[in-house]
């Protein structure tokens, strides 16, 4: 018989390479998706990797706990993977209640219903390097002090100690990846990488002249989503449930991945780069530096694609689906 997983979020970036290693494994693959007026649900990412027929959507939403209860009681899942969040940091400034329910207290939703209608699932929580924000140590491990510096961090944060005390108080088999940055040709278009490769895109063809961001001196670890999801399926197949650092231990400025995307197109980034005062955040993290070690020893997982790789690789992505467009 094959493993059946619940993966809440699988409309987004992870979702969709998530859902994609675990059907490669033969894994049955449920999907929380919430409907929108525009669309059924959004599954552009699953169709993206061509899987959107094998995953079952269940029509669902983080703050709806008895739906989320009727869900894992139906499915009687092996795995559960909660990666469902407002996950874009920016935005929490300007929704920091929605935020807080969703990315916070949502975590306690679908943790009561695996406690209640299936206790012995396993259970992933998609914790932040975020949570690290203000950083006092050069390298960030399970052991360093957290700092959040935004209301998403700070959801992040009681997300990942609910995960701590749901293992502790009810022996759930409960993990939390501490996970850094992790991009992709499907990485939403807000975030910094997307918006860089999507932007050298468009003005490789033509189709736009400046790029516009904030602080391009902020560093963050970088490393492929492909690889991250991968990480959170070996965190459940530990006997013994845990926190794992998830990263690749090499930390860039925002500039340096601009100049890799600029190059790669044979542009110049200083002819196209606006500095925009209102890009900045109320709060900035400047430097984000993982360290794995503890997921190595543990289960051997190490990152494989380089910063490089992936940002030509989502450079390319965007040309082409631009050309495509345009057909
Ligand atoms: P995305 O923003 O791409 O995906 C977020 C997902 O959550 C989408 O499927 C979205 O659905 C869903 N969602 C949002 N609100 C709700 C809700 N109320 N009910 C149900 N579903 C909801 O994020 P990523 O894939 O990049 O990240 C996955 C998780 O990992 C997130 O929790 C994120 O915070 C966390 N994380 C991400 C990192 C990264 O660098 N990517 C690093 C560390 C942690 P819809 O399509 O309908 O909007
Ligand atoms: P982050 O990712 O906030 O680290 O959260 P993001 O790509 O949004 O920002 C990275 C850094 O780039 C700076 N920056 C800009 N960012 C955006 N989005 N747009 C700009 O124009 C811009 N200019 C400069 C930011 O200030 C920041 O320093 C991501 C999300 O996936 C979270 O969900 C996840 O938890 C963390 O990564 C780890």
């Amino acid at each position: 018989m094959s493993k059946k997983a619940l993966v809440t979020g699988i409309t987004g970036q992870d979702g969709a390479y998530l859902a994609q290693f675990l059907l490669d494994k033969g894994y049955e693959v449920h999907g929380l998706a919430r409907r929108s007026s525009s669309s059924d649900v959004n599954l552009s990412r699953l169709e993206w990797l061509g899987i959107e027929k094998r995953v079952r959507i269940v029509d669902g939403n983080l703050l709806d706990l008895s739906a989320l209860i009727r869900t894992v009681q139906d499915i009687q899942p092996d795995e559960v993977y909660n990666l469902a969040a407002q996950s874009f940091v920016h935005s929490s400034w300007q929704q920091p209640i929605l935020t807080g329910q969703v990315t916070g207290l949502g975590v306690t939703n679908v943790l009561e219903a695996v406690r209640i209608a299936k206790p012995d699932a396993r259970f992933y929580q998609a914790s932040s390097s975020e949570m690290y924000g203000r950083i006092r140590e050069p390298m960030q491990t399970e052991l360093t002090p957290f700092y959040p510096r935004s209301p998403y961090a700070v959801a992040k944060l009681y997300g990942h100690w609910l995960t701590v005390n749901y293992r502790e108080s009810f022996g759930i088999h409960a993990s939390s990846g501490i996970l850094f940055n992790h991009e992709s040709p499907l990485r939403g278009i807000e975030f910094v990488t997307r918006k860089v490769t999507d932007a050298v895109a468009r003005i490789k063809l033509g189709l736009q002249s400046e790029l516009r961001l904030g602080n391009i001196d902020a560093k963050r670890d970088w490393g492929h989503s492909k690889d991250y999801v991968r990480a959170m399926w070996m965190m459940l197949q530990q006997d013994v449930p845990d926190d794992y650092v998830i990263a690749t231990g090499r930390t860039s400025t925002v500039r340096t991945m601009c100049e890799i995307a600029f190059e790669h197109a044979g542009l110049e980034l200083d002819k196209h780069l606006v500095i925009d005062p209102n890009l900045f955040r109320p709060a900035e993290v400047d430097v984000l530096l993982g360290d794995p070690a503890k997921a190595k020893a543990a289960f051997g997982w190490e990152a494989t694609i380089s910063l490089e790789e992936m940002i030509r690789e989502m450079v390319d992505a965007d040309l082409q689906r631009l050309k495509n467009k345009a057909r």
